[in-house]
């Protein structure tokens, strides 16, 4: 087995710089580069090292993931004045460019290949090269996110080629989604790519769909993208070790890497003013050190961002002193994983289920899903409850624009349709168990979310509707059971086997709703035996809190426990306590008993009298 460790850096890198005002860009700085190469020097650790020197990347090899013609306009940077750097500059997301950007760009490919020689050939067992300009943002036609060549994707493409590699591990712990890298292995299964990154809902930059964790790869390539979304800021020691232990590292050593690439940005360290993360420099020796017990240790740690000078050039030195081997730094805080990071891993596990054994046990999906109105009641859900962003509105407008091409105009509609969808939706593909979505046009919403089940597949929905509510249905084929309960006769419906009006007076003090949850909804349902709940709580319900709380909880029994609730009034006590039912965190409070009255008696006696010959769990005694 090689020995050594290679370090690469030349401070022709430091030679380009942002020119004009743009705050934007203006972290990052050749400081970077100089910061961490004193730092290194401080600690004694480049004399440790094995030196090896900088290359230009070729033409050819640049093309191995980018264009010609943008490697041309790259190019053509050199010769530029100011005016004309900016202007080539604002063709780009969050780049700059300088008359040396492309010089310090090549120097920066070849400085990654030179390691990936150096590891390969055994001169070196691993090591680690400073660069500048970053890569894992830059695309076949773009730079992006300060990157201008994506010199970790043109070294595993380079990798594949000249030593004819076919497994090669990726680890982007660059605190931003290198969804350069993403694109360029996509549908490739020879190239396993992680990358965790700040995400906020899709809210941080690069404000990606494509970031969320149920990215898993495409075609061939399924399975081989790895992306744990972190969406709240301050993840620290303790989650990002979580990410390695529960996500990253079982399928590392199930997919046997032959070589390890590591975007080693350190913006995902404590202090750094983009990531704001709380990872401390210790931590990148403890994530060096797992992943250099894979490839048989052939590791390149090739440098991303990282924009803290001190927090950086600390982190590098980290890095750099464990791939010498010395011995491990404790690692500080708590050891506990925060809710969020759990809540990650969980949705990244479960995704990846079908495509790794190390995961095919039991990943237990997440149980409930709510997309509500005003986000800040959120923090008033129990905890276990995942609160959705909407749809973005370009899926939107494609999925209903497929139903009803005139519905697209009317905004509200659609707004309210929006939420509905999204958590339908995660139900159905089984992200999630059950679900709550706020609706300010409820009945809108549930006719095309029912029409969105039978497209799926399903083959009863059984739909329970509390308040007034006119439903443009057709119910002759079974597919849907509908039962209405409201305070009033309905006049100009009768009842039949499909359309059920269940007239409700509520005790309004306590819960005489047990007589009809007990006595005729749950034997209706469970003789119909749906594939689907969806309970719409419109106007004028006719149930109080406590009542919609029962029935909720009881008919989990059906259907999986797949459950909606679509709640047209925006009423957080409301949402709460289904919230509580579906979690099933704690027995929500069904009030006191209060038995029937004389006429809601009747009632339920009238509907069983009128439908147990069609739905047979209503009967209770043999004379009828
Ligand atoms: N307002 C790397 O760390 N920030 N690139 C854009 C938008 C761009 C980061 C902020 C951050 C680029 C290699
Ligand atoms: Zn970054």
């Amino acid at each position: 087995m090689a020995s050594g460790t290679a370090l690469i850096y030349d401070d022709e890198m430091t030679s380009y710089k942002l020119l004009w005002d743009d705050p934007e860009c203006d972290i990052e700085v050749p400081e970077r580069l100089l910061s961490s190469y004193e730092q290194l020097k401080h600690y004694h650790l480049v004399e440790r090292c094995i030196h090896v020197p900088v290359r230009e990347g070729t033409e050819e090899e640049i093309m191995l993931v980018h264009s010609s013609e943008y490697l041309e306009v790259v190019k053509s940077t050199q010769t530029m004045n100011e005016e004309e750097l900016q202007r080539v500059s604002e063709n780009y997301d969050a780049v700059y460019f300088h008359p040396n950007t492309y010089r310090c760009a090549k120097l920066a490919v070849g400085a990654t290949l030179q390691l990936v020689d150096s590891v390969m050939s055994g001169k070196v067992r691993n090591g680690m090269a400073l660069v500048r300009p970053p890569g894992h943002h830059s695309q076949r036609n773009a730079a992006n996110g300060f990157c201008v060549f994506n010199n970790v994707a043109i070294a595993a493409q380079y990798a594949k080629r000249r030593y004819g590699l076919q497994r090669i591990l990726i680890v982007d712990w660059d605190v931003h989604h290198g969804q350069g890298i993403q694109y360029v292995f996509e549908e490739d299964p020879s190239v396993l790519y992680y990358s965790w990154h700040r995400y906020e809902h899709q809210q941080f930059w690069p404000l990606l769909r494509e970031s969320d964790y149920d990215a898993v790869g495409q075609g061939k390539g399924k399975g081989f993208n790895l992306n744990v979304p972190w969406n709240k800021v301050g993840m620290g020691n303790s989650d990002y070790l979580a990410a390695f232990f529960h996500v990253l590292l079982p399928v590392a050593f199930e997919f046997v890497p032959e070589l390890i690439l590591v975007s080693s940005g350190y913006d995902s360290g404590i202090g750094d003013p983009e990531g704001q993360m709380n990872a401390t420099p210790e931590c990148f020796a403890h994530l060096t050190h797992f992943l250099m017990q894979l490839a048989n240790g052939r590791l390149c740690a090739v440098l991303e961002g990282g924009y803290h000078l001190k927090s950086l050039s600390e982190s590098v030195c980290m890095t750099v002193k464990t791939l010498l081997r010395d011995p491990l730094p404790q690692i500080s805080g708590e050891m506990a994983p925060c809710l969020s990071a759990i809540e990650s891993i969980q949705n990244v596990r479960g995704a990846h289920k079908p495509y790794w054994k190390c995961l095919m046990y039991e990943v237990p999906p997440v149980k409930t899903a709510a997309a509500i109105v005003s986000k800040a009641d959120a923090h008033l859900l129990p905890v276990s409850v995942q609160v959705e962003m909407e749809m973005n509105a370009q899926e939107l407008n494609t999925f209903v624009s497929a139903f009803d091409a005139e519905l697209v105009k009317e905004e509200k509609a659609l707004l309210s349709l929006q939420n509905v969808l999204a958590v339908l939706d995660k139900i159905l593909k089984k992200k999630v168990c059950s679900g709550i979505a706020e609706s300010s046009v409820a009945s809108v919403s549930t006719t095309f979310a029912l029409k969105h089940c039978f497209d799926f597949g399903l083959q009863r929905v059984l739909c329970i509707v509390i308040g007034d509510m006119d439903l443009e249905l057709d119910l002759d084929d079974g597919k849907i059971l509908l039962m209405n309960i409201c305070q009033k006769q309905q006049t100009e419906k009768t009842n039949s086997k499909y359309y059920i009006s269940l007239n409700w007076k509520e005790d309004a003090e306590r819960n005489n709703f047990f007589c009809a949850v007990l006595g005729f909804i749950l034997p209706v349902a469970y003789s119909y035996q749906p594939d689907l709940v969806i309970i719409v709580i419109g106007p004028n319900r006719s149930l109080g809190v406590n009542g919609i709380s029962l029935l909720t909880c009881l008919l989990q029994g059906l259907a999986e426990s797949q459950i909606l609730v679509v709640i047209q009034d925006t009423e957080i006590k409301l949402v709460q306590s289904v919230a509580k039912a579906l979690s099933g965190v704690s027995t929500p409070d069904f009030g006191a008993y209060a038995p029937a009255s004389q006429e809601n008696v009747l009632e339920i006696k009238r509907l069983r009298d009128q439908l147990q010959q069609e739905w047979k769990m209503l009967r209770c005694s043999v004379r009828d």
